[in-house]
């Protein structure tokens, strides 16, 4: 079923170069990119976005890192786009991302994981909808 999601790379992979890297990996799948924009995480939206982790002890240091540069968001569409994302960026953990998955070829720390894809479609509308108007969704 086609199906969109909210991917955006993380402000470690923007400052290491890796923006052409991630996106061009989607696009060789065959995903379409339908919005896109470059931004800045402020605190309000880093706890909106990660609301399921403002609890945890990781917080403060996962909040800390997606404050600290830019980030580029974009609106993915295609057939089972969600589970296909998740697949192709690789385990949360950078020991346990496989080579060949963005996560499992250049991340080498849990917090800098490059990019982050929305994990269900539930979860997909509302994170689209925290950082796209329906107007900025043009693809
Ligand atoms: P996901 O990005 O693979 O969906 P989540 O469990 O939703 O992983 O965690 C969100 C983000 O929080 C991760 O991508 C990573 O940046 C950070 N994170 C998750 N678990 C840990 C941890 O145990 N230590 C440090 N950072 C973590
Ligand atoms: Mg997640």
């Amino acid at each position: 079923m086609t199906q969109r999601t909210l991917i955006f790379v993380k402000p470690d992979g923007v400052r290491r170069g890796l923006v052409g890297e991630i996106i061009s990996r989607f696009e060789r799948k065959g995903l379409r990119i339908v919005a896109m924009k470059m931004l800045r995480f402020t605190p309000e939206l880093a706890r909106k976005h990660y609301e399921e982790h403002v609890n945890k002890p990781f917080y403060p240091a996962l909040e800390k890192f997606i404050l600290s540069g830019p980030v580029v968001a974009m609106v993915l569409e295609g057939e089972d786009v969600v589970e296909l994302t998740r697949a192709m960026m690789g385990k949360t953990k950078h020991t346990e991302a496989a080579p060949g998955t963005i996560r499992g070829d250049f991340a080498y720390t849990t917090t800098e994981n490059l990019v982050h894809g929305s994990d269900s479609p539930e979860r997909a509308a509302i994170e689209i909808a925290n950082f796209f108007t329906p107007e900025e969704i043009v693809g």
